[in-house]
């Protein structure tokens, strides 16, 4: 039995992915011998519906200097997050004197839209790299952890915020009883707190089992994050489903009784109710679901191997971590991954090793099928490579079901 994180009841977990490496770390081949695991096991409680993994390595091993996901690396998720500050704007009417804190602000991506409007705004980013980027967009970063006490010396030295986004930040923070009480001091009494996350509904729907890695210790649903916001003396007031990450929620907290609750909220909760996210049992097939999309690939992958096809892969995601790792598949299955992040080239993958190659050479690869590691931006990657897969090359996706494309 483990202790739940928001409320300490005891949970069982229900799929255990054996030992995992940490999904980001592409590493040169002197360092592949010394590669730190973790036991990667995800349990549901039942007081709190709080899905969540067992243990995490420290937070240090993952967020560092030498991050290696940068946000901007897709052209659609920087028109969503053109979009979604302009979501905030126009919710909160924001000015020249107006206040925006983003935590997890990494490239710069969110930020770079009020910088360009005029509005004040401070990003949180304890990852050097990715946090340099954004400085050079004009756009002001403290590198720490944001937590309660960062807060309460925001507050000093700035001032209370009229709003306080995030986006796929929160589901990676274990302590996140002190975000929540750093939100509380931070927010303006009529301010929101406005983040996005992968959505658990849509994780259990589409078996994308992939969302779990060592970053992710939460997987979030309307019915778990109001729970939370109400320890905290907080309120869920508005839900509004995005079609990011493979499905994702983005969730407004407001103090509690500030703002009127959208009848959004009241609706998912209901429906998250009839679909059982608040009973064991909604869980209790995900560990065989899982496995059967690995006997399915893997057989796929092998069959391709004897028939002499070349297979390679697109986006070294993290979630590739968990697929690899989990499935098995080694270089002799696929021979490497193509990725447009310099950090992530010309290195190894987790675990697996598969070798991580520039973008820039895919075109040459001639591949006979191609893995999409990056199955979340399927719509724009198929799209960018239509014409260069149309003679005879295929797609490969494993999310819901093994397909060829
Ligand atoms: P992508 C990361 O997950 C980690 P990942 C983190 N934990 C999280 O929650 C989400 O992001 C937000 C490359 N690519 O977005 C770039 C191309 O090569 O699925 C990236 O390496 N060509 C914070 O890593 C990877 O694929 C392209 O055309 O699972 C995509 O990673 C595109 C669009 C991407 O996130
Ligand atoms: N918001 C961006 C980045 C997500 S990556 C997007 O959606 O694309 C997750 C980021 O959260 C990383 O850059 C990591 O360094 C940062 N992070 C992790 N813990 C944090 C904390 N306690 N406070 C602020 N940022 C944190």
């Amino acid at each position: 039995m483990s202790k739940c994180l928001i409320c300490e009841n005891e949970y069982k977990s229900f799929v255990d992915f054996g030992d995992m490496p940490i999904a980001n770390a592409f590493s040169p081949k002197e360092e592949l011998s010394d590669e730190y695991t973790f036991p990667m096991k995800v349990g549901f409680c039942k007081n709190c519906n709080m899905v969540q993994l067992v243990d995490q390595p420290e937070r240090e091993r993952m967020f560092h200097e030498n991050y290696a996901f940068f946000s901007s690396t897709s052209n659609y998720m920087m028109d969503h997050f053109k979009k979604f500050a302009n979501d905030v704007s126009e919710l909160q009417e924001l000015k020249e004197q107006s206040f925006v804190v983003e935590i997890g602000s990494n490239d710069g991506i969110m930020l770079q839209n009020f910088v360009t409007e005029n509005i004040p705004c401070l990003g949180i980013e304890p990852s050097k790299n990715v946090a340099e980027v954004s400085r050079e967009k004009g756009i002001n970063v403290i590198t720490e952890f944001f937590d309660q006490s960062l807060a309460e010396s925001i507050i000093i030295e700035y001032q209370k915020a009229d709003a306080i986004l995030s986006a796929n930040v929160m589901c990676h923070i274990p302590y996140i009883h002190s975000i929540y009480e750093g939100v509380k001091v931070l927010l303006k009494d009529d301010g929101v707190f406005v983040f996005e996350d992968p959505y658990l509904g849509e994780v259990i729907e589409k078996t994308s089992f992939d969302q779990i890695y060592d970053e992710h210790v939460f997987l979030f649903s309307a019915l778990s994050v109001s729970y939370l916001a109400n320890i905290h003396e907080l309120q869920l007031i508005d839900v509004e489903h995005q079609v990011t990450h493979g499905g994702s929620m983005r969730y407004t907290i407001a103090h509690k009784g500030a703002k009127k609750v959208s009848d959004n909220v009241t609706k998912l909760i209901k429906k998250e109710k009839k679909l059982g996210l608040n009973s064991s049992e909604a869980y209790a097939s995900f560990a065989d679901d899982v496995d059967q999309i690995k006997s399915d690939l893997i057989k796929l992958l092998k069959s391709l191997k004897e028939e002499g096809k070349k297979v390679v892969a697109y986006g070294a995601t993290s979630k590739s971590t968990t697929v690899a790792n989990y499935f098995g598949i080694t270089p002799d299955l696929v021979e490497c991954i193509y990725d447009t992040t310099p950090i992530k080239q010309n290195k190894f993958s987790p675990g697996m090793h598969i070798p991580v190659l520039p973008y820039d050479q895919f075109h040459q690869s001639d591949p006979d099928y191609v893995l999409l590691f990056a199955w979340n931006h399927a719509t724009e990657i198929m799209k960018k490579e239509k014409d260069y897969m149309s003679n005879g090359k295929h797609w490969i996706t494993y999310i819901p079901k093994v397909k060829i494309n």
